[in-house]
């Protein structure tokens, strides 16, 4: 996250140059002016950020009034600065990299709304959607008395945990039923006002403004040639895993349906990690490496696994926190009977290096990679804060998603864990090999529907496509033909099961993600060969590799200043996504899939989706002569038949 806000001083100054006539051509006089931008807006955003921080750690109506008031100073502060800018300046004739400044403090987001009650609404909106979510919980009565459930770490306890069906059940229902309905209307009257925003900015609506962060005009279709070459994959992983939960539930989950969604340990299903244990390919050898007992038992603390994972960056060279981040930052759930927005952020308060997260961290190996994942911010954070502020950013939102993620692809390998501790010992054995590459999957394969379809479903919202009589059925349509998955129990339009994913309350795009899960691979390749990394893709651990390091370095310190193609090719050498590096991890585990699913004739995919039988992956050639053999035969007779 980071601020936006105003401060009258830096208003003034900033109109006192606005004089009325042609704006100048002069780039000189114009670069003194952004300098000047430059340090006003630190004050304003720093501002605006301390406030948010003060609502996120502490919901009050006090906090959420401050918050919303501080909201509409900065957009106040966002519109003065663009119409000063387009009024005083033009830059079309100016370098690039003045007309890349120009361009980003012109585009000015929901603050482009001109009528002030509106503006005022959807910041108020925004605001209470966040507050809905962040506060809601599941109650049940225990023994006579109401157990109230908070989403972390209760439910997602509950889920990743619990294996009776009706229970996990409960669980989800209650999730839906308590976040969803009210904010259904808040939501419905949000995507008319954004859009409004967005058009004002010049943009169709909301969805075509945010796509305008990735500067490619085929960035659609790019990712669709993306998805389906990793569908297969995801096909041959989901028809494996409903089997094995076709073994632990019985006919409740069917051969050829989609799967109910509450049975992968995931409130939305988007990540299979928690139930390694009822699909592990195979149960008497290691390789699937669940590290949380270890750590109870080696009593870590949040604390612990921040330090653990500042340890990592800084033995490749990278920057270690300021003690500002130890202090302020919030990593537990505060015990003081506060209400916290609890779902992890990295925040960038835009002035004095000071940075923060705010994590209800848990002591589990999955919050473990969050821990990284959140430092992967705050490292870009720290690398780029010499930019000038309107470069502090990703190279696009997908890397920024990313950084934490590389690391962490090390940080889960047998070899490393056993390096920090973590584990006893490392067996070298292919069976073992599967394990870990399950277990992996279940995290990154298991995620890219998901990851791909949450904003396919925002894009049509925004666009129109899908309207507010259709939010509830489109959302399963999507999620029935991407994931392969069905809710289990019925859902209709009084509910609003999108806004029951943090995301979409807090209005975050999600398609970083999806970009980050695919890039994080080309990353990783190209690290592991700067670390001298030699074996499988899946084997590498770049800990204390300076040139790694230094190459994930170059690129954090560009932040925003070039358009992403360059960041990636300063970092892989190539100027595109590709899901090749993805493909070619996991390879081991789609050949062991592909055979499995052979040997059960599984059929991959469901109702929604065209039907793919599973291919023998050493005798399809055989299998289609097989399949096609007694046709030919029946055609041959048939001609002779008829010839006689
Ligand atoms: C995921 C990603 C990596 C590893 C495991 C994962 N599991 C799930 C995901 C995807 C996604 C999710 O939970 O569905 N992960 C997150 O949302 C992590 C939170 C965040 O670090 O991405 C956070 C989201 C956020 C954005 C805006 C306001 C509040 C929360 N993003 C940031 O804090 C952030 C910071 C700087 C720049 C950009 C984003
Ligand atoms: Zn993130």
């Amino acid at each position: 996250m980071s601020g936006q806000t105003t401060s009258v001083s830096a208003i003034l100054f900033l109109l006192a140059v606005s004089v009325a006539g042609t704006p100048s051509t002069d780039e000189t006089a114009a670069i003194a002016w952004l300098e000047r931008y430059n340090t006003e807006a630190q004050d304003v955003y720093y501002r605006r950020s301390t406030a948010f921080w003060a609502y996120n750690t502490n919901i009050t109506d006090e906090t959420q009034q401050r918050q919303v008031e501080v909201s509409l100073e900065t957009s106040q502060f966002i519109k003065e600065i663009a119409q000063n800018a387009t009024a005083l300046w033009d830059w079309s004739g100016m370098s690039f990299d003045t007309k890349r400044k120009f361009d980003s403090i012109t585009n000015i987001g929901s603050a482009a709304l001109q009528d002030q009650t509106k503006l005022e609404r959807l910041t108020n909106i925004q605001s209470d959607m966040r507050r809905i979510y962040s506060t809601a919980k599941v109650c049940e009565t225990v023994d006579g008395q109401e157990n109230c459930m908070d989403f972390e770490p209760d439910l997602t306890r509950e889920l990743a945990t619990g294996r009776d069906y009706d229970r996990l059940q409960f669980i989800w229902d209650g999730w839906r039923a308590s976040a969803g309905p009210s904010l259904r209307p808040l939501y419905q009257e949000f995507v008319s006002l954004s859009n409004e925003a967005a058009q004002a900015n010049g943009y169709a609506d909301t969805g075509a403004s945010w796509r305008s962060s990735y500067e490619v005009d085929t960035f659609e279709q790019d990712l669709e040639n993306i998805y389906e070459e990793l569908k297969p994959l995801y096909l041959n992983l989901h028809a494996y895993v409903r089997r094995k939960l076709r073994e632990t539930y019985g006919t409740r989950v069917g051969l050829t349906d989609p799967i109910p969604a509450h049975l992968f340990g995931n409130m939305w299903s988007q990540q299979w990690n928690n139930i390694f244990d009822l699909v592990e390919p195979y149960p008497n050898k290691p390789g699937g490496i669940d590290v949380t007992p270890k750590m109870v038992e080696l009593n870590y603390n949040a604390t612990h696994m921040f330090r653990v994972s500042e340890e990592f960056f800084t033995s490749l060279g990278l920057g270690a926190m300021p003690d500002t981040f130890w202090e302020r930052s919030m990593i537990v759930r505060p015990t003081d009977g506060r209400e916290v927005v609890c779902y992890a952020s990295a925040w960038d308060f835009s002035r004095d290096r000071d940075f923060r997260i705010k994590q209800c961290t848990d002591v589990t190996m999955e919050d473990l990679l969050t821990v990284h994942h959140e430092m992967g911010h705050i490292q870009y954070f720290i690398q780029y804060a010499d930019q000038p502020l309107i470069y502090r950013g990703g190279a696009n939102p997908g890397f920024h998603e990313a950084v934490g993620d590389v690391l962490a692809l090390s940080v889960a390998t047998p070899k490393h864990l056993k390096q920090i501790g973590l584990l006893d010992e490392v067996t070298e054995d292919p069976d073992a090999d599967i394990n870990f590459l399950m277990a992996t999957a279940l995290e990154k394969i298991a995620f890219l529907p998901f990851g791909y379809l949450i904003d396919q479903w925002r894009w049509r919202v925004f666009d129109g496509t899908i309207g507010s009589d259709n939010y509830n059925a489109e959302w399963w349509r999507l999620r029935t033909k991407y994931q392969g998955i069905k809710p289990p129990s019925t859902r209709d339009e009084t509910l609003f099961d999108p806004g029951c994913k943090f995301h979409i309350p807090n209005n975050t795009p999600y398609i970083r993600y999806f970009v980050s899960f695919v890039v994080q691979f080309q990353f990783h390749e190209a690290l592991c060969k700067e670390a001298g990394h030699t074996g499988p893709l899946h084997t590498c651990d770049i800990y204390r590799s300076t040139a790694a390091g230094d190459k994930l370095k170059a690129m954090l310190q560009m932040g925003e200043s070039q358009p992403w193609p360059d960041a990636m090719e300063a970092i892989t050498g190539q100027r595109s996504m590709t899901a090749s590096s993805l493909l070619k991890y996991f390879q081991p585990l789609t050949d062991w899939l592909k055979q499995k699913n052979w040997e059960n004739r599984e059929r991959l995919g469901w109702d929604a989706e065209t039907w793919q039988d599973a291919k023998d992956p050493a005798t399809s050639f055989a299998r289609a002569l097989r399949t096609t053999l007694p046709v030919m035969l029946l055609a041959l007779m048939a001609a002779m038949f008829f010839r006689c």
